[in-house]
């Protein structure tokens, strides 16, 4: 896929601050903060600055959306697992990421993981988040640059030990040498090319209680733990 245009088109917290819906997938991006989000949405639209980057981890609590090619929105979402924020800081995070995985967007996830990296209890719990709300997800190693090959098959090993995954089911990329891009790239291709749009089904009320019932001891277990 060849990115004509990639512009910024607004942050936001709540549901009703996000950009019109298109009636088309978005990829939305997940993972710890500092894994390399922001450097990897700049790496594969080719724009060094789109996606503001830093080197102090949880600068930014905000949902930010870009549309590319006037089609499809990227949307970089904020990161997790920093140290020493504040509680009221964790559970802000904690809502807006629950808002946005429990919309109705149509949505596809990328759940950015550092290759060097065992996976933290929190980007485990990210996985759970994800299957509890039946998001689909696909799983990118990052700063691939900062490992050999033979480092790549032992730190794969590492992480296998937490997470099942096939060497086909993930990506592999470095925003360094932009390695990867294009497996990313035609990964989101071929993703629109099904058209794949989210289900909205009608939900019982019962449902419903017992979905915040979950949501509430997941926000709960994650308030700990500092
Ligand atoms: N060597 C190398 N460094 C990278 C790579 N990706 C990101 N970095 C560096 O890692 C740091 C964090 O990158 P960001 O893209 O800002 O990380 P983020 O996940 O967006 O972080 P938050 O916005 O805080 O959640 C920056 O200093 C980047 O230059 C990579 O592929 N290789
Ligand atoms: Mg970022």
């Amino acid at each position: 896929m060849i990115i004509k245009q990639a512009d910024f088109v607004k942050s936001a917290v709540y549901e009703k601050d996000y950009p019109e819906h298109l009636q088309k997938l978005e990829f939305a991006f997940v993972g710890r903060s500092n894994v390399g989000k922001s450097s990897l949405i700049n790496s594969i639209t080719t724009r060094r600055k789109l996606a503001k980057t830093s080197k102090t981890p949880g600068r930014t609590q905000l949902i930010n959306y870009f549309l590319i090619n006037h089609e499809f929105y990227i949307v970089d979402l904020p990161g997790y697992g920093f140290a020493k924020v504040p509680k009221a800081m964790k559970k802000e995070w904690g809502d807006t990421m629950n808002r946005y995985l429990a919309s109705h967007r149509g949505k596809f996830v990328f759940v950015l993981l550092d290759i060097r990296r065992i996976p933290s209890e929190e980007d485990m719990d990210m996985l759970k988040w994800l299957d509890h709300y039946n998001v689909p997800f696909k799983i990118i190693f990052t700063k691939m640059d900062k490992v050999s090959a033979n480092e790549k098959f032992k730190c794969m090993k590492d992480i296998r030990k937490k997470i099942e995954f096939r060497n086909d089911d993930v990506l592999f990329h470095s925003s360094l040498t932009n390695n990867g891009k294009e497996d990313v790239l035609t990964f989101i291709e071929n993703m629109l090319l099904q058209n794949y749009v989210e289900p909205v089904f009608p939900v019982e009320e019962e449902q419903i209680l017992e979905k915040d019932e979950e949501k509430n001891k997941f926000l709960e277990a994650n308030e700990g733990g500092e």
